[in-house]
């Protein structure tokens, strides 16, 4: 039977239950030095860095792309067998969980983008409560500067918020409303966030409210990587009017979620649905990333 690595410790109940309180905890070092490495490495293949420092403010970049793990190795095995799955179990108390995708935010020195505001929830073809994502670093973060911040308790707000990404870029079609500017009035919220060190782990619900500011540290790349998780009452929930996935994976609405392109990791790992991506890489459906072209080419930019 093959599973995900276990974590060095299983979360308590207490932290179980803040985890549904606030929509976020902070794990102080869930990841081992060689997942670390494994991540840093595989951030600086991707986005072509070679140090933990940029020292010139030529163009930097605040680079983000998802469904790495499908092409890059280090990011697949990260993504399955790293202990993650473990604790978003534990949290989500699921019987099973599902990799839905992992992200990468790559922010260089210099670049002051701010991360908008947002929940990650409306970003997603996904329905269901047991929906979550775990953020790391693989450079220091602090709250002043690049580290994610966090409206507690938001994970249960009526509201759906447009999906505003990275740039400015609304990704979706879709009628919803804007995310209030949560720095304009941050008194009138528990607005939480911590310093972190490479290995911590912030871990939160698809709902909660989050963004980050714009500056990574002095001289330091920010290099970071969430992964997505879908629990039992996860299901397949497209409108049409966000991205599609560029991996044919064969759901339709209401189907739970499962498959080569979303494998299951726990109880155990479906050796089936890996196996193909265990042989190599699998590149994206050339059409469906002509349909995103298209869809994407009508989503509105705004300033930050
Ligand atoms: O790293 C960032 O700046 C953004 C991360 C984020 O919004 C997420 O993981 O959902």
């Amino acid at each position: 039977m093959l599973t995900p690595e276990m974590p060095s410790r299983l979360l308590t109940e207490v932290e179980i239950e803040r985890f549904w309180t606030d929509g976020v905890i902070i794990v102080r070092d869930f990841y081992p030095e060689n997942w670390v490495t494994t991540v840093r490495d595989a951030l600086n293949e991707i986005c072509g860095l070679q140090d933990e420092e940029t020292e010139s403010a030529k163009d930097p970049r605040f680079r983000a792309d998802a469904y790495t793990w499908h092409t890059n190795d280090r990011l697949r095995d990260f993504s399955l067998f790293a202990p993650t799955a473990h604790a978003v179990r534990q949290v989500l108390r699921s019987e099973r969980i599902n990799l839905f995708c992992d992200q990468i935010f790559v922010k260089q020195a210099h670049n002051v983008e701010r991360t908008p505001w947002h929940h990650d929830f409306t970003f997603f073809p996904l329905s269901g409560d047991q929906i979550a994502s775990v953020w790391t670093s693989t450079d220091p973060v602090t709250t002043a500067e690049s580290a994610l911040e966090f409206v507690a308790g938001s994970h249960r707000w009526p509201q759906r918020f447009r999906p505003l990404g990275v740039g400015g870029v609304v990704k979706s079609v879709a009628p919803l409303s804007q995310t209030p500017n949560f720095d304009a009035d941050r008194e009138q919220y528990q607005i939480m966030s911590w310093d972190m060190q490479p290995g911590d782990a912030v871990i939160f619900h698809a709902l909660t409210l989050h963004g980050a500011r714009g500056k990574p540290a002095g001289n330091l790349n920010r290099r970071a990587i969430a992964t997505r998780w879908c629990g039992d009452d996860a299901r397949f929930t497209p409108t049409g009017k966000e991205l599609q996935i560029p991996w044919s994976h064969g759901l339709k609405a209401g189907d739970p979620i499962g498959g080569p392109v979303f494998p299951q990791v726990l109880p155990q790992i479906n050796e089936e649905e890996i196996s193909a991506r265990m042989n190599g890489p699998i590149p994206p459906d050339k059409d469906l990333v002509r349909q995103n072209m298209e869809l994407a080419s009508r989503f509105e930019k705004v300033a930050l």
